[in-house]
């Protein structure tokens, strides 16, 4: 090769040539190797307010202060960056207060409160420590990249330390063991019917993980919307890398040092989920398919005839007229808005499923429309992206086109009309039989930036939930929609909740359904569940039993299978199960105001819904590996049975007094405890201090008007604190500060229990009284303070020493005491 032909190179050490050099066979380069290029010394740098640009005279890295405790940083090879639009990330929240900048003899330091970026001059190394400076997160080579030749642009790479016994978390819903260390994975989505255990990647990419080093917890979100790569320690044990096909090396360190404030900050930059409807949160049972008419009225007359509490009916997609979205077929559901009021009246919400398929046919108006205004992908020579799915040959809405969602968002208007109240939006990976998917040519708008397919894929899904939630949005009127997704990229929980896919009738995927669930509620998706019993295969009674169990606690609700497979109703598996199963469904719903309090948190302040022991106690080494406890909200901790025939389970409480929730035995944190759980019982425990509203089992949300609400308060002798919120459920008044948030503060000794009260927001519910039950008293009391006067109250008291009173709503402090 003569002189000229080589790529001009920085100083490359031979070592570095040796791990990048790749020989790619382009008839364009020929065998031309194609080099990793890193990062050289550091010449010169400038600053713009809150950012930062370096230089080594070729390439650029922009280092910005987004707040006190979030850095982001980005690279560009040849110094010109790529448009600052993320689809992730609306509108970056600039907080930060102060921060300071020092150039050192061996590096310079960008410094904000709690967080120092250290920028080595020599080698261009990053590394963030803290203000004590205990390094946290570091390069262990300078970033780098490869061009491209086939797209232009660059392969980009980021390669970390990573430290003996560092653990890794998040990553959505990856079916694999909690803890990533030693694991490579994808992020491409894909429709992965049947998927099995470890299998990668699957229908979702968010590309956010979480680092536990010893006891410090930060955060890495690579906001890439290409296929990229995770390399915790698998290659390399001292190495956890993350890398894209394209786009820009550009990642958010979130600073910790908790788990949990990881988890609140990445939302800050990703949003939270609106508040559901209240009625998502209760029981849904889905089929493929439920069909004609008269077995979906069927089904609804045989819940309430049994008297098992459900919300929501769906509709697959045999409702469609040749799979044709936003009809009906006519012969099966010859009236479909009456049928739709017909279930209202019995209280069941009508969901039903869209596909981004559009079928190819002259004479369907979505078609004609979408061609006529030129709204579906093309590929590169201009021809149209054509693929089979369900209706035949199709074509797909170009979601990433702001003006194809606003399209899209209006064509719900007739399923609106009907009484529609909830949209399932299926196969946006977006799948097409035999390929797979779109091939990397077609064209996206990318909301104007123009992208191939490789860059727009893994957004698809979420767009196209976007634009089905915005357009419900305005078609509700102030009523809030229920939108369910199988595809997303980080950020999808601003527009809808996910389900976990196509998964199996078996004890592990009932395993891997709660591995699932609770790296997504880390990874910002905590409206989120699976399909209860598995939607391929068969299970049996006890499975289905066990998975009801787990679906309590699983922030989306629902049954779903497979239409080959046997029916899978609550009351398929005899009546023994039956009853087994009305039971759980029914705890459901007497937890729905304790749930609805946890998506509030989650809302309003980032919370996760479901927080793994690892994130309640992150300091104990053990935790890392710890798998099956987990709370709901913080009050509530589960562990799921998970084997056939287990009748018992050792179950870890994290420090603090705990109580059975069913025997109200107290049990002591910080040790393991083996606690019963037959198959009409399963391991559920309360922390001590919790104030746990409850309320009487309805059929279906809001079926009775309340004129009390119950709360069981768990006696405690340190200071706890309980939050209850409650709105109209399905406005969004809220927005305007329509709700209210209560503050219980519970606190007790050896001869008084007291409970305070306070209150915030401009809602007013109907009820007057509290039913208030003390639970773990050490004492009988005798007496009753409220807001400091003593009160002729009745107390009950049971076999277990509860005492019950009730109470005005509007106490501030109420004590009980000997
Ligand atoms: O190619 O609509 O994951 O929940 O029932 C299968 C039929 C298409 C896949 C979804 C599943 C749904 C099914 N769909």
């Amino acid at each position: 090769m003569d002189e000229k032909d080589k790529i001009s190179l920085p100083e490359i050490t031979i070592e570095q040539l040796e791990e990048g050099v790749q020989h790619v066979n382009n008839p364009i380069v020929g065998l031309k190797p194609i080099e990793k290029r890193y990062l050289q010394q550091v010449k010169d740098y400038k600053q713009v307010d809150n950012d930062f640009f370096f230089s080594d005279g070729e390439s650029t890295v922009e280092v910005k202060v987004v707040s006190d405790e979030i850095i982001r940083i980005r690279m560009a090879p040849q110094s010109t960056f790529l448009e600052d639009f993320s689809y992730a990330v609306p509108k970056i929240p600039y907080t930060a207060s102060l921060f300071s900048f020092k150039e050192t003899e061996l590096d310079y330091r960008v410094e904000t409160n709690t967080v120092s970026c250290i920028i080595s001059k020599k080698e261009f190394l990053i590394s963030f420590a803290d203000n004590q400076q205990n390094m946290i997160n570091e390069d262990f080579s300078a970033m780098h990249w490869e061009e491209n030749v086939d797209y232009g642009g660059y392969y980009v790479y980021c390669t970390k330390k990573s430290h003996k016994d560092e653990a890794y978390f998040g990553l959505g819903d990856k079916p694999t063991k909690f803890n990533m260390r030693g694991r490579r994975f994808q992020n491409w989505n894909t429709d992965t019917y049947s998927f099995a255990r470890d299998q990668d990647p699957l229908y979702r990419s968010i590309p956010f993980y979480i680092g536990l080093k010893e006891s410090t917890a930060y955060g890495i979100f690579f906001d890439n919307t290409y296929k990229t790569y995770f390399d915790f320690g698998h290659e390399e044990d001292s190495k956890t890398s993350f890398w894209a096909e394209g786009g820009e090396l550009l990642y958010y360190y979130i600073h910790g040092p908790h788990m949990m404030d990881v988890v609140k900050r990445y939302h800050t930059l990703t949003g939270t989920h609106p508040m559901p409807p209240l009625w998502a949160l209760g029981y849904h049972q889905c089929r493929w398919s439920y069909y004609p008419e008269s077995k979906i009225i069927k089904l609804a007359k045989t819940f309430r005839d049994k008297k098992i509490p459900c919300d929501a009916l769906y509709l697959d997609i045999d409702y469609m007229d040749g799979y044709r979205c936003f009809t009906w077929n006519k012969k099966y559901f010859p009236d479909p808005k009456k049928m739709v009021k017909e279930l209202a009246d019995s209280g069941f919400r009508t969901v039903v499923i869209i596909d981004p398929g559009i079928k190819v046919d002259e004479n369907y108006s979505v078609y004609k429309e979408g061609k006529d205004n030129k709204y579906f992908c093309r590929r590169s020579d201009d021809y149209f992206m054509e693929g089979h799915v369900w209706p035949g040959r199709c074509q797909f809405p170009d979601f990433t086109n702001p003006e194809v969602r606003e399209w899209w968002g209006g064509l719900f208007k007739g399923l609106v009309e009907t009484g529609v109240a909830g949209i399932w939006n299926d196969m946006n990976e977006p799948a097409v039989f035999g390929s797979g998917t779109f091939p990397d040519d077609v064209r996206h708008n990318y909301d104007g930036l123009r992208g191939s397919h490789r860059k727009a894929h893994n957004v698809y899904g979420m767009q196209m939930v976007r634009a089905t939630y915005d357009g419900l949005k305005k078609l509700y009127k102030n009523k809030r929609p229920l939108t369910i997704t199988r595809a997303g990229y980080a950020g999808v929980q601003r527009y809808s909740s996910v389900w976990t896919g196509d998964n199996l009738a078996s004890w592990d995927h009932l395993k891997l359904a709660l591995l699932q669930c609770t790296r997504l509620s880390l990874s910002g998706v905590s409206f989120c569940g699976t399909d209860i019993g598995g939607f391929t295969g068969e299970p049996d009674g006890e499975l289905f039993t066990r998975w009801i169990q787990l679906g309590v606690f699983t922030p989306f609700m629902r049954a779903h299978s497979a239409g080959d497979t046997r029916e899978r109703e609550p009351w398929s598996f005899g009546e023994t199960y039956e009853a087994l199963n009305k039971k759980f469904i029914e705890l459901r719903y007497k937890l729905l105001p304790y749930i609805y309090s946890a998506f509030w948190e989650n809302h309003k302040f980032g919370f996760p819904i479901l927080r793994p022991i690892v994130m309640l106690e992150q300091d104990k080494e053990g935790n890392r590996f710890r798998e099956e406890e987990f709370t709901f909200g913080d009050k509530i901790l589960i562990s799921p049975i998970l084997n056939p025939g287990q009748t018992s389970k050792i179950v870890y409480l994290p420090p603090g007094t705990w109580y059975d929730y069913w025997t109200h035995e107290k049990l002591e944190g910080g040790e393991e405890h083996i606690i019963q759980a037959e198959l009409d019982s399963m391991p559920i425990c309360v922390k001590a201090g919790s104030v746990i509203p409850e309320w009487p089992v309805m059929q279906y949300v809001n079926e009775i008007d309340l004129d009390e609400i119950k709360f069981q308060v768990y006696f405690s002798t340190y200071e706890v604190n309980s939050y209850y919120y409650e709105d109209h459920g399905d406005t969004f008044a809220y927005e305007q500060d329509i709700y209210t948030e209560k503050k219980f503060v519970v606190k007790g000794d050896a001869c008084s229990c007291s409970i305070r009260q306070f209150s915030e927001g401009l809602y007013t519910p109907r009820y007057e009284t509290y039913d208030i039950k003390f639970i773990g008293l050490p004492f009988l009391p005798t007496r009753v303070i409220i807001d400091g006067r003593e009160q002729k109250v009745e107390m009950e008291f049971d076999a277990l020493k509860r005492v019950r009173i009730k109470a005005n709503k509007n106490f501030k402090e109420i004590q009980v005491l000997i």
